[in-house]
């Protein structure tokens, strides 16, 4: 075990039993033209911690650690989109319409890729989800469970969204969860600072925090 320095308390890291699990830094949410944007939101807070993300899976690929990226993704025909996900809000493009970067959150579209700094490696499982949480309808579960991932370390967007959903459905299914700070962000960044806050109180009731230094130092040889 190392023991890395975080919030509320130290982090028991498991060399044998953790993987990283990359949440959605796909252009959809990072760059102008997407999702994210089309909901009114300016992704420039997004765009500026792909270099943190990329450090990241970078040290899990030096350590030779399993790298998970997932994708948020309809299919083509929609059929795994609820109405109430597409028609929600008065986005200026909708789930399914074309964009600048190809059908807003289609799978296989331009916007879908996962931006160039943290594109996965040939062999690295990318897991395409319909919703917010990365274990509803995939088979995350049952990967990391084939492949005895008993810790995940979360990186990605946005943070309050996506990657806190994902850590919740984690949590309960009894992953020990660690969101590293500089590789998440929100639109928002009150929403970010309050789910760090939420992540961590209460003795970690969703799970830990950490920075990417203390990360970093804490497994260097
Ligand atoms: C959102 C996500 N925000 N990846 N998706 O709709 O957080």
């Amino acid at each position: 075990m190392i023991d890395i320095p975080a919030e509320p308390g130290p982090f028991p890291l498991d060399p044998a039993a953790v993987a990283l699990i990359v949440i959605d830094m796909q252009r959809d949410f990072v760059e102008p033209g997407g999702f994210g944007a089309s909901l009114g939101n300016d992704v420039s807070r997004l765009t500026a911690i792909i270099p943190a993300v990329a450090d990241l899976i970078g040290l899990f690929r030096q350590k030779g650690w399993p790298v998970i990226h997932t994708r948020e993704s309809h299919l083509p025909d929609l059929s795994d989109c609820p109405p109430a996900k597409r028609l929600r809000g008065k986005p200026s493009l909708r789930i399914g319409d074309p964009g600048p970067m190809g059908r807003i959150l289609v799978r296989g579209e331009p916007g879908n890729q996962i931006v160039d700094g943290c594109a996965p490696l040939p062999g690295e499982v990318v897991i395409d989800k319909p919703g917010k949480g990365a274990f509803y309808k995939t088979n995350l579960d049952a990967l990391l469970m084939q492949t005895g991932i008993r810790q995940l370390v979360f990186a990605g967007v946005t943070t309050e969204v996506c990657v806190q959903t994902s850590m919740r459905e984690a949590n309960d299914r009894g992953f020990e969860c660690l969101l590293v700070e500089e590789a998440t962000e929100s639109y928002f960044p009150e929403f970010k600072a309050a789910t760090l806050a939420m992540i961590h109180a209460q003795g970690g009731i969703v799970g830990w925090t950490c920075t990417l230094p203390a990360l970093q130092k804490a497994v260097a040889p």
